[in-house]
């Protein structure tokens, strides 16, 4: 039985569905894996509605897979010291209500309160990892817990038999086959190259279909629907949505639904190349153990550059064609000449998926994220010996 044993979880949706993303599937293996109670409180179920078709974005309670999920509204909600559970997350620094803070501070024991940072391969996180953070004035201390790629960081999030789940699928052809086609895609264009792509709208696709177009192998583009709406709209000649497909030269751009997560996760394993963007999809395209190019949400000044080229460094540092490409896509290097980086990176493909693969096994070895989480709560919450107030 785990020492702690329930746990809310406060989750804002900021833009787009990184956020609840991640809090989904964290919240999920927090319950599957070790039994825990949870309670994911967030403010925007339409965004998770679309990660999680069992969503029902009216209700401001609900029951799925397990878990309780209740709509963060701001105001009206009232909290006593029983209301608070064992383990109190704040995703991304997010704002608890006070009232729920001061309930904490009521608590007996208190509870373990962690604020759940984002992830990046920068050296500073190892010392920020479990830092913590006394309140001004009220008798608790939150935690910082940083998921990172060092054994001295929270690690990443990875569910119990993924691996397992990953080799069996893109080990049977026919499952691979069968999963495709009930994405709308014939046979021709599964025997293309496959590229999924989840970017920003910034991103420079239209030089990237350009040059798939003129290349000299079919190549198949998979874009979910509402990705990328301006490029695709451009390459098929009107506005497109899930379903439509269009083939210019050797290329054909498909739009595909937007799935649920562990349709997305099969999408990644299915493609030979994925780009990915924000946080959650760039893990995933790692756990995939197939060639990717991150597209890293952008912030004011570039300060974004500096982490997308401390992960090329961890990642990558020797292979120089996709540190380029990956550079130019994030418009972060030079004048980009496409078909030149394209044709590096292609050439570099069985390097860059050799790395792919090894890089999967050196992530296993940290250990997964919401294990590592566990026990350190759990050593928090022993090392304070709050039983009693
Ligand atoms: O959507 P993102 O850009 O999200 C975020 C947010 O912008 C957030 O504020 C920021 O903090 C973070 O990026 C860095 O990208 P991300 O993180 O990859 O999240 C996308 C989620 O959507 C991920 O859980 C995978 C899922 N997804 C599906 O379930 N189906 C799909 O078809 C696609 C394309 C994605």
């Amino acid at each position: 039985m785990p020492l702690l044993k329930t746990l809310h979880l406060f989750c804002r949706v900021v833009d787009n569905y990184g956020d609840i993303g991640i809090c989904w599937r964290l919240s999920t293996q927090l319950q599957r894996e070790h039994g825990i109670a949870v309670t994911l409180w967030v403010d925007d179920l339409a965004s998770f509605h679309r990660i999680c078709p069992e969503v029902d974005a009216e209700a401001a309670t609900q029951e799925i897979a397990g878990i309780t999920v209740r709509h963060w509204r701001k105001d009206g909600l009232e909290f006593t010291a029983a209301d608070v559970a064992d383990i109190v997350i704040e995703f991304f620094a997010v704002d608890i209500p006070e009232n729920y803070i001061a309930a904490m501070a009521l608590r007996n024991p208190r509870p373990v309160w962690i604020n759940f940072e984002g992830l990046s391969a920068e050296e500073w996180v190892e010392g920020c990892h479990t830092l913590p953070s006394p309140h001004p004035r009220l008798p608790l201390t939150k935690h910082f817990f940083f998921p990172g790629y060092t054994g001295k960081t929270g690690g990443l999030l990875h569910e119990r038999g993924l691996e397992q789940q990953r080799l069996a699928f893109q080990s049977d052809r026919a499952v691979v086959s069968a999963f495709l086609a009930r994405l709308g895609m014939t046979e021709q264009e599964m025997a293309a190259t496959k590229v999924s792509m989840f970017c920003y709208p910034c991103a420079p696709l239209e030089a990237l279909f350009d040059v798939w177009q003129h290349g000299s192998k079919p190549m198949v583009c998979l874009v979910p629907e509402g990705v990328a709406t301006e490029q695709v709209a451009a390459f098929m000649g009107k506005q497109s949505s899930a379903g439509v497909a269009q083939t210019r030269g050797a290329l054909t751009v498909r739009v595909l639904p937007f799935l649920p997560q562990p349709d997305y996760d099969k999408l990644l394993w299915a493609c030979d190349y994925n780009f990915v963007r924000g946080e959650d999809s760039w893990v995933r395209a790692q756990w995939a153990g197939r060639p990717f190019v991150w597209h890293i949400y952008p912030q004011d000044e570039n300060l974004h550059h500096v982490k997308l080229r401390a992960f090329l460094q961890r990642y990558a540092p020797d292979i120089g064609s996709l540190n380029e490409l990956t550079l130019q896509w994030n418009a972060a290097a030079g004048e980009p000449e496409w078909a030149q980086l394209w044709h590096g990176f292609q050439a570099d493909a069985p390097k860059i998926a050799k790395r792919a693969e090894e890089w999967v096994e050196q992530l296993l070895k940290i250990g997964d994220l919401t294990s590592n989480l566990l026990k350190f709560c759990e050593a928090v919450h022993m090392k304070s010996g709050q039983s009693t107030l």
